[in-house]
């Protein structure tokens, strides 16, 4: 029986990319995409869809079994900003979803990728170039789920031999799906209000720096990580990754570049807290020595992209 790849979570920013990318690579009927809403005409159209609510386990598991899927993506999950609006749905979600899933891995024997986030540090780790192996003390609730899911993730490889593996994602910036409920979205919102409106309310103060990276090079972390030989992913809780680090202002200031008019304004608002809690840049060396991880996109390159497409999809 053919095997397959099963994306949790396809609706999601990170999620709706990767399937279109695993169906590109693995061929259309090889990659099952679900998600607990309703799917998208290019979800539903692209290949196979199951709607479900990744906590149905018993549901889960007759979809892994039913189609012998061997490869899992668990990107169901809520972000920084509405978990902590929503701290106990979030920690169910974000816990009881992984555990789960680390459980039916252990069972079914498949290959598992678990998103973790730059979330797991706080403010007492080094803000700058902030090393794989640190100190982490979130101070958010998402944070936490992060760091709790990054032990289990080791956990299991341990006890277990689950071959699982995790990326700390920095913000992720893309053209295709807007995220929802994080606090990097503004360098998303940030691309349509420019030219849209060609102004933009920035929710981040001007000089706060974050790590970000655009989606190209995240969905090759994320493929490049799962392909990796086993002997060379010798972090089992979760890699950092790093391309860019950049504030508001300097982004503004690129979008500038191409956009002379367009202004930005700063009204901070919960998220700054959140932001402020993290770090400002990566090192990445560990997942570059490890598994060959490589970045292509720089700010410069990332805006001049972001805009010619958002632009493509407003013509059409
Ligand atoms: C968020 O802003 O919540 C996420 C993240 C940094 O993981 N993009």
């Amino acid at each position: 029986m053919k095997e397959s790849i099963l994306v949790i979570g396809a609706k999601g920013q990170i999620g709706s990319e990767l399937v279109e990318e695993l169906r590109r690579i693995n061929g259309s009927s090889n990659v099952i995409a679900t998600d607990i809403k309703e799917p998208s005409p290019e979800l539903r159209d692209g290949g196979p869809f199951v709607q479900l609510d990744v906590l149905d386990f018993p549901k889960l598991l007759e979809v892994v079994k039913k189609n012998n899927v061997k490869q899992v993506y668990l990107l169901a999950a809520l972000l920084s900003a509405t978990a902590e609006q929503k701290i106990k749905s979030a920690w169910k979600l974000n816990m009881e979803g992984l555990l789960g899933t680390l459980e039916m891995a252990k069972e079914e024997k498949f290959k598992l990728f678990w998103p973790s986030s730059i979330a797991v540090f706080g403010p007492s780790t080094p803000k700058v170039n902030t090393p794989q192996f640190t100190i982490t003390e979130p101070s958010t609730v998402y944070g936490i789920s992060k760091l709790a899911g990054e032990r289990w993730c080791e956990y299991y490889f341990q006890k277990f031999g689950v071959d699982v593996r995790s990326i700390r994602y920095p913000g992720l910036i893309g053209y295709k799906t807007e995220p929802g409920g994080g606090t990097t979205d503004y360098a998303v919102h940030i691309f349509h209000e420019a030219l849209k409106t060609k102004t933009y309310e920035s929710f981040l103060s001007a000089n706060t720096a974050l790590p970000m990276m655009y989606m190209h090079d995240a969905l090759n972390a994320t493929i490049g990580l799962m392909d990796a030989d086993p002997s060379r992913v010798k972090v089992r809780s979760s890699y950092n990754i790093a391309s860019m680090s950049f504030t508001p202002q300097q982004l503004a200031d690129e979008i500038c570049k191409h956009i002379p008019e367009f202004k930005i304004t700063y009204k901070p608002d919960v998220r700054q807290q959140y932001a402020d809690s993290w770090p400002q840049s990566i090192d990445d060396s560990v997942a570059r020595a490890d598994w060959g991880w490589q970045h292509e996109y720089d700010l410069a390159k990332m805006t001049k992209d972001m805009l010619e497409h958002i632009q493509q999809m407003v013509e059409h």
